[in-house]
């Protein structure tokens, strides 16, 4: 068994958790948010068969966008403003970050 954490954009989770139940998959969303543009993202928790980690990926690479979006600048606050840089920098985020880790026990009480 593997557990699989994906990390989406909130605008693709709806989708996607419809598609990971479409497709038999169990799944916990969790509400998370990202270290880099601290806004909020989607976490899931999936837990699966080996056989078929192959197609929650598809799943997951079928249903996730990658978008562009904007970093708003931070002021230095008192430190070293020569880097800083006073307009919104776009970056690329998504479609889905995804991590498959092996599962050691699974239980269900
Ligand atoms: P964030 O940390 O908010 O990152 C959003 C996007 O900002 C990233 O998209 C990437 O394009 C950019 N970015 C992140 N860190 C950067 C840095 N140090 N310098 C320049 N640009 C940077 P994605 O790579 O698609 O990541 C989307 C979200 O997935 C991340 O949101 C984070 O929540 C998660 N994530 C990505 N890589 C991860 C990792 N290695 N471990 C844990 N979570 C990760």
């Amino acid at each position: 068994m593997k557990l699989i954490l994906a990390v989406v954009q909130d605008q693709d989770s709806n989708r996607l958790s419809n598609a990971l139940v479409d497709h038999n998959f169990r799944a916990t969303k969790m509400a998370s948010t990202g270290g880099f543009l601290k806004s909020g993202n989607t976490t899931f928790i999936i837990g699966t068969e080996d056989i078929r980690i192959e197609k929650a990926l598809e799943v997951i690479r079928d249903n996730c966008k990658s978008r562009d979006q904007l970093v708003a600048p931070v002021s230095p606050m008192g430190g070293n403003a020569d880097s800083y840089v006073p307009y919104p920098v776009e970056v690329e985020v998504g479609g889905a970050t995804v991590f498959v880790l092996p599962v050691e026990q699974f239980h269900q009480f």
